[in-house]
Parts: C-alpha cells; structure tokens; sequence
C-alpha cells in the first residue's frame, strides 16, 4: 500500500507517473521535526536505499547528502555523488519504505550522529513523502517502481562490451581500437567518443580536422559491427556564431542570473551558458540538436557534467582575483594562506553558484539551489523524449551522470568517475543494487576504473563483476595508463571473460528484460531473500534474477574467497565458456578457491541458466542453440524480441534442454 502526504508547496518533479490521493493527517511511522523527520532504529533495523552513494548495501552508520556533484572522488566519507535518489526502505522491528520527493538538498543522518537514530533534514518543507508498506523488501520496491513508472529498455547491442577513454583524439585513434579488438579477436560491440571529438568542446558540433568524416567513420564501423557513442555535456560555449549558443540566447533558453541575463559559468570550453531544461521549449529545442548526430547514423550517446558541473562561474571569479590580489600583497601566514588555497579550490561546484541561477518554470522564476538535483534528470528527459519524436521505431542507448528518480524513465546512468581502486569494483556491485530499487537498471561502473593506473589483475578482476552488468564498459581518464585489454599481457585471459560476457548476454537481457517490464529488481540483496543473520548483513554479495548469486573476487593478490551461502547452491568455476566445472556446495560459509583466470559465481538450487556461444558482437550473436547450465531438471524461461524496437513484442521461450553441467544434489 502506497501513502501520499503533500507537506506545504511542493515543486512538480514528475519523479512519480501515479497520481494518488494525498492523505490527511499524520505521517506513519516518523516523527516530524524542525524541518524534517525522524525515526527511531532499532539494534537490528537494516536501511537500504539512496541509489548511487558510496556505503554500501546498508546505508545505516553513515551520514549522506542528496545535492548532485561532479565529484571524482567516491571516498569513505563522500557525501554526495551525481545523482539524487531519496528512497529508503527500513527493515527490521517494521518494515516500510519512504520516498521524499523533494529536489532541493535533503541530508540522511543513517545511525551516524547516533546509532539509534534516523534523521532526515531538508532546508524547507515543500515536499511530497510517500509511505509504502508490503509484505517484503522486494513487494515495496515493485509498489514504487510501479508508482515512478517503467525503466528505460536500451537497444539489445549495449549489452555488448564497450571500449571508451577520454583522450581518443582522432579518427584514427578510433580506427586502432577497432583494429586491434578484431585482430585480438576480442568481441566489442562499441566505441566511446569523449570530448575530444567536438569543436572546441561545443556541443553537436564535429572537429573536422581530427574526425573529416564522422559519418563515414560511422558507417566503416556499423560494417564491423561496432557503434560510436558520443558524449554531450550540458554546458553551451559562448561563441559569436556558434548556432546552438545563439539559438539559445535568442528565444531564452539558457538559465538566467540574477538580472535577467543568460547566467555565465565555465566548464570545458571555457565560459558557457546552462540550458533551461525545466522548460519545455528548451527540452525540445536541445533534444532535437541530437539530430545532428542521428543523421550520422549515431544510434547511442551519454549526457556528461549535469549536475551541472561547474569549473567557475564569471561573478565567483573575479571576487577570487581580487581577494588574491589584496592576500598576495600581505605577509601569508597560515590563515590568509588557507583562505587563498581555500578560495581557489572552492571555485568548482561552488554551492553558493546555485543560488545565482534561475529557471523558468512556468512564467515563474525558480532559484536554481531549490530544484539543483532535477537539472541532469531534465537533461536526459530532453534527449529521451527527443528520441521518441526522432527514432520512433528503433531504441537509441542513453545514459547520463547525473540523475533524480524519474530519469530512469529516459535513460540509464553510468557510476561516474571512480578510481582504480578494489574498494570501488565492490562498490559497483553494491551501487548496482541500490540503484535497481530506484529503477536505474541500465547502468554500469567505469570497468578497470576511470581516474588512477589500473593493473592487470584488477582488469581481469573487474571484468568477471562486469560480466553481469548491463553497461559494460572500459573507460578511463587521460593521463591514466591505458587499459583496452590489448594493452595487458594476460589480454587471453581478458578476452575470455568477454566471450564468457557474450555467452551470458541472452540470459542478461533477458533478465534484464524481465526485470523491466515487471518493475522488478535485476540485482538483488541477499537480505531480500533471505532472512538468516548472515545473508542479511552479507556486503560483498548480490543475487541476480532468480538463478544466480554473484561473489566477486574484490581484492588483490586473491587465490579466493570467503563465501556465504544461504541455500545450497552450485558453484560454477570458469576459465572459459568451453572449460569449466561445477560443484554443488551445501549451506554455509566456504572458502571458494578463485585462481585468477576464474570467473566464480553461483547457481541457486534446482534453477539453470541458458548460456550460447561467443560472437564478435551482439547482432552475430546465436540465440537459437543455447544450452542450460545448472541443476538437472530445471528449466529456464528465456524472453526474446528483436532488440531494437520500441514497442517491445517480447516472446518467452522455454529452454528444457539437458543441462550441461548435470547435478543432483546429494
Ligand atoms: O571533468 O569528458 O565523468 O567519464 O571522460 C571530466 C571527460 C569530464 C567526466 C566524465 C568522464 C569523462 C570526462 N568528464
């Protein structure tokens, strides 16, 4: 059951498609305080939720922050990342979930200031909150996802690997790539184009000295069977002539400052203006700039820096240079030196900045700071209702940074700038699983991660996590050691983990598929499922569909791990999708042997997965001839379509064939 409480004026999110009946009087289970609410935990109380934040599965213990942020840094004690997803569910002495739907910044005190108390504050009250009880962890999350609407479906080719690093500069650069993942014979279904491919950073525009012939590139690639996608960021350069910037000025686009005038800030080209995507005119007007790239045959994109980043603005600016100035001409000692540090580095993603912005929402002027976490939602609606009007038929992938609940409608979200760090593969899985609570089944954390050297080991080691993830894509930042897997010296071991991808990939869709349609969960909680102690309190583990549990190595040096296991399960070992075996384990915690060239993970009692062979994309890819793996006897429901249409025509299809790896349990 699903209540709505309408707390003083809320501002319109469209986070929700259901219109329910507010309720009158008071909200259950919470108390209300001075400009919040609490709730009293209790010693075994679990809180899960909040989409994409660092802290793992359980949030509780920790102290978190919905105000979206370009941060590279996804530490211990980060308190916000890109995207805003104010959902919780508290399991324990009760059991109920809470969304607070409210784009302005909202803090989660999670046990942090007291173990045995939640916390949650915002600046006002303007907000809606909806209670949800039910009868399970996974029974509340369908009522919600049901309440905010489908997920987005990408097209069935961005379930292949992609290849992505910013600083591909040139044609050629792309070329190579594509050049040597077929020589390897890697699979690679497609290929990132990071800023470097725009003129001057401007958005839909091309560098036509470093890519002649985007179109053409386009099509040579289409012919290996590999897709370009771009980047768009948010910010429009100011530029006398530039089209998109003086479209934008003309009819009033761009976010306003305090005078009325188009609000200057700077990101990557320098100075910039913000699009109004609160408006609707200025949604559709920039959705329709992504015609410029469609007509190149350009069938996927990801929307970068809306949250919206911001490297300065104008006004911030030159009260900087001037409070130098003044410091520089003092004798620095340790307070004026922190101030002039401190003031340098404050100039990004200012807070105070979203104070100077405003948007038109509805003949009325909107301070930015009171709907910030909405910006890159809106972001990613412009681009997904544009696609509705410019590819009726054919799905085109989409995903963003930032993100509120509601874009899960429009597109899926990458994991943002994380770091070549083991902590942050166990993180994926972690935030993989929050964020299908919220809807955001589309996503995937940049594999071999993004800022830092990777090695060789956590390359191998990440991929046998990313495997099982929707977006599974390579990506790093420049300057970093590069990291196409032709790089490595164990880039056989590599490439078997994406033949074993390839291999699992119409049994992902097709949980995938599954999950969208029923507003279900794709990756799971052990404590969704089960209520023991151990599988309740287990970080390091997800379940995944019905059929399996995934235990990813996550640390260095590692011959294995420990594992836990609710049920018996079969454990799979897998050096390729030709050498591998199986061994059924009993209940209980293990110690899994996990070699480096083995991909671990683990078949739930009495169910199969289909598993095909290898192709060097996802449109070669044999679905006709898959064969189970699993417990003797069970059977497997595989859903199909044709992976590109719109309007989904899915067909089930049962697969009962002999399992090929037979078990019966003891
Ligand atoms: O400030 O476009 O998260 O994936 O490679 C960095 C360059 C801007 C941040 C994205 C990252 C991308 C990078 N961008």
């Amino acid at each position: 059951m699903i209540e709505k409480f309408v707390l003083g004026k809320p501002f319109e999110t469209f986070a929700t498609v259901e219109r329910l009946t507010p309720s009158e009087g008071e909200i259950p289970f919470f108390t209300t305080i001075d400009k919040g609410f609490f709730y009293k935990l209790s010693d075994n109380d679990i809180v899960y939720g909040l989409g994409e934040q660092v802290g793992g599965i359980n949030k509780r213990g920790k102290k978190y922050i919905s105000r979206n942020s370009d941060n590279p840094h996804h530490q211990e004690d980060t308190l916000s990342l890109y995207g805003a997803h104010n959902f919780l569910i508290i399991s324990g002495e009760e059991l109920f979930g809470v969304f607070f739907d409210y784009p302005g910044f909202m803090e989660f005190d999670i046990g942090y200031t007291n173990r045995d108390e939640l916390t949650i504050t915002a600046e006002n009250m303007d907000m809606d909150v909806y209670i949800i009880t039910g009868n399970s962890e996974r029974d509340i999350v369908k009522q919600f996802r049901k309440l905010i609407g489908k997920s987005y479906i990408p097209p069935k080719w961005a379930f292949g690997y992609g290849q992505s690093r910013w600083g591909y500069k040139c044609e050629e650069d792309i070329r190579e790539v594509a050049r040597r993942y077929r020589e390897n014979n890697i699979p690679l279904d497609s290929i990132y184009l990071d800023i470097d491919y725009m003129e001057d950073y401007k958005d839909f525009t091309v560098n036509k000295e470093a890519f002649p012939d985007l179109k053409g590139l386009c099509e040579d690639m289409k012919k290996e069977g590999i897709r370009l996608v771009p980047i768009i960021d948010a910010g429009v350069k100011i530029e006398k002539g530039y089209s998109v910037y003086e479209e934008g000025v003309e009819k009033g686009y761009f976010c306003t400052d305090r005078e009325g005038n188009p609000f200057i800030a700077a990101v990557w080209p320098g100075r910039v203006h913000f699009p109004d995507f609160l408006d609707p005119k200025a949604r559709e007007w920039f959705g329709d700039k992504y015609s410029v790239l469609l007509d190149m045959g350009i069938e996927g994109f990801w929307n970068d820096m809306n949250e919206p980043a911001i490297f300065y603005s104008e006004k911030r600016l030159n009260e900087v240079l001037e409070r130098i100035n003044e410091l520089g001409k003092k004798n620095m000692g340790i307070s004026e030196f922190f101030e002039f540090t401190g003031i340098v580095n404050g100039l990004s993603n200012n807070e105070g900045d979203y104070d100077e912005f405003f948007h038109n929402v509805g003949e009325k002027s909107v301070p930015h700071c009171r709907l910030h976490n909405l910006y890159g939602f809106n972001m990613t609606k412009a681009a997904g209702e544009a696609f509705e009007r410019l590819s009726p038929d054919k799905r085109i992938l989409m995903f963003s940074r930032s993100s509120y609940i509601g874009a899960h409608r429009y597109g899926g979200i990458w994991q943002g700038d994380n770091k070549s760090w083991w902590s942050h593969l166990l993180m994926n899985m972690q935030m993989t699983a929050s964020l299908n609570m919220v809807g955001f089944l589309y996503t995937g954390a940049d594999t071999g991660g993004f800022g830092c050297d990777t090695t060789e080991e956590l390359m191998l080691r990440w991929l046998q996590l990313s495997v099982f993830m929707p977006l599974m894509r390579n990506h790093s930042a420049l300057g970093t050691r590069e990291q196409e897997l032709y790089r490595f010296r164990n880039c056989e071991d590599c490439k078997k983990m994406i033949e074993i991808r390839y291999g699992l990939i119409p049994y992902l869709y097709s949980e995938f598929m599954k999950a969208a349609t029923n507003d279900d969960m794709m990756f799971r909680p052990l404590g969704f499922d089960f209520k023991d102690e151990a599988a309740r309190n287990t970080e390091d583990q997800v379940l995944l569909g019905s059929e399996l549990m995934l235990a990813p190595v996550c640390t260095r040096n590692a011959k294995g791990r420990y594992v836990y296991l609710p049920e018996e399960m079969l454990l799979i070992r897998m050096r390729s999708l030709e050498d591998y075996d199986c061994e059924p384990l009993p209940k209980g915690h293990h110690y899994v042997k996990a070699d480096l060239k083995e991909l671990i993970f683990f078949i739930r009692k009495g169910k199969a997965i289909p598993v095909g062979k290898s192709a060097k994309n996802t449109e070669s890819l044999d679905s006709d001839h898959l064969s189970l793996l699993g417990y003797e006897g069970a059977e497997y429901e595989l859903y199909e379509d044709d992976g590109i249409s719109r309007n989904v025509m899915g067909s089930i299809r049962k697969i009962k064939n002999k399992p090929y790896c037979r078990m019966t349990t003891s």
